[in-house]
């Protein structure tokens, strides 16, 4: 070996050693719709947060990590901000919005590439508050022309010290490596937090009740309140016989009767659709086969009954 050749191997590990583990919590914030769950799902490479074109499909704050051989991402998603809160519920998602806001140590502010609102306003000046280190992710550039893009950069630049202003589409996979590389750049150092091979802290009932409620959201239009909940009865592992799949027996719970016939639709076919469309996305996400069972059950102004949602988290 030549003295230029252990150089550079000393230089390697030298390198290396100069590279240390970052880890810590990022939260994901922002308006309602902004793509929030989108970015998650697409940076784990898993579907872990429901989506749907309706806002507040995100009722909850979700932990999602990301363990890679120098990092540890511990992605928070969060509801999207409220103006007003309309009754208990919607305060819950608030107040999961705001903990995750404190929890942090690094914020990934979304938006949509078009001038700030007070939404993004008031995030702003929370950041600012709380003195946090933020990122802009401008989502869903695929909806909009270049030369449209430069003055939203140059107004968010002005309003905020983001640390970098990242232009992104979580739907179709563009700028995911640059935010993600911009992420881990701002990380503190530190060991992990959690088990590498940890994805989430939610239950799998957790994430199968989810999984329905998404996919409520998306087969109904306005018919259906947005705020439905879905409780899990039953959930046997290899409990469903014909090759033993998993048995899941969940119940769909409505304001109202006439919700409920909507929901259920003509013969039993409406449901139908939700359950089929469901156990894809379980099964995919669990990696085992399902036998799923849906139910709709009517239960007047539950969305006011703290202990009723209460009941629906602990099941998380
Ligand atoms: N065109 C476009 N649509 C997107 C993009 N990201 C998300 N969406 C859509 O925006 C809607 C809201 O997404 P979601 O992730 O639920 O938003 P969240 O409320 O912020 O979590 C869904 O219909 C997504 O498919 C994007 O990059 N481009
Ligand atoms: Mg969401």
């Amino acid at each position: 070996m030549t003295d230029d050749q252990m150089k550079d191997e000393q230089q390697v590990a030298g390198g290396a050693e100069a590279q240390p583990f970052r880890a810590g919590f990022v939260a994901i914030v922002g308006r309602a719709n902004v793509g929030k769950s989108t970015l998650l799902n697409q940076l784990l490479g898993i579907k872990l947060s429901p989506v749907s074109p309706r806002p507040h499909t995100t009722r909850h704050k979700l932990l999602g990590v990301l363990t890679e051989e120098a990092y540890q991402v511990a992605f928070l998603d969060t509801p999207g901000y409220l103006a007003r809160s309309r009754d208990w519920l919607d305060s819950t998602m608030v107040h999961a919005a705001a903990d995750a806001l404190e929890e942090a140590d690094l914020v990934v502010l979304v938006a949509e590439p078009r001038p700030a609102g007070d939404v993004e306003r008031r995030f702003i000046e929370q950041l600012r508050r709380l003195g946090k280190p933020a990122i802009l992710a401008l989502n869903k550039v695929d909806l909009v022309r270049k030369p449209r893009l430069l003055p939203v950069i140059q107004e968010y630049s002005q309003a905020h010290d983001f640390r970098e202003v990242v232009p992104v589409s979580a739907l179709q996979e563009d700028g995911l490596d640059r935010l993600l590389e911009a992420v881990v750049k701002h990380l503190p150092e530190g060991e992990p937090l959690f088990p590498p091979d940890t994805v989430t802290d939610r239950s799998e009932r957790f994430l199968v009740s989810e999984t329905i409620r998404e996919k409520v959201y998306q087969l109904y239009g306005q018919e259906v309140p947005y705020q439905v909940a879905v409780g899990i009865d039953e959930f046997r592992e290899g409990g469903g016989e014909e090759g033993r799949r998993d048995y899941i027996r969940a119940t769909i719970y409505v304001d109202k009767e006439s919700q409920k016939g909507i929901l259920v639709g003509a013969g039993g076919q409406a449901l139908k659709e939700v359950g089929v469309q469901a156990r894809k996305d379980i099964e995919e996400m669990l990696g085992r086969a399902v036998y799923l069972e849906l139910w709709v059950k009517t239960h007047p102004r539950w969305r006011k009954q703290p202990h009723f949602i209460q009941r629906e988290l602990e099941q998380g």
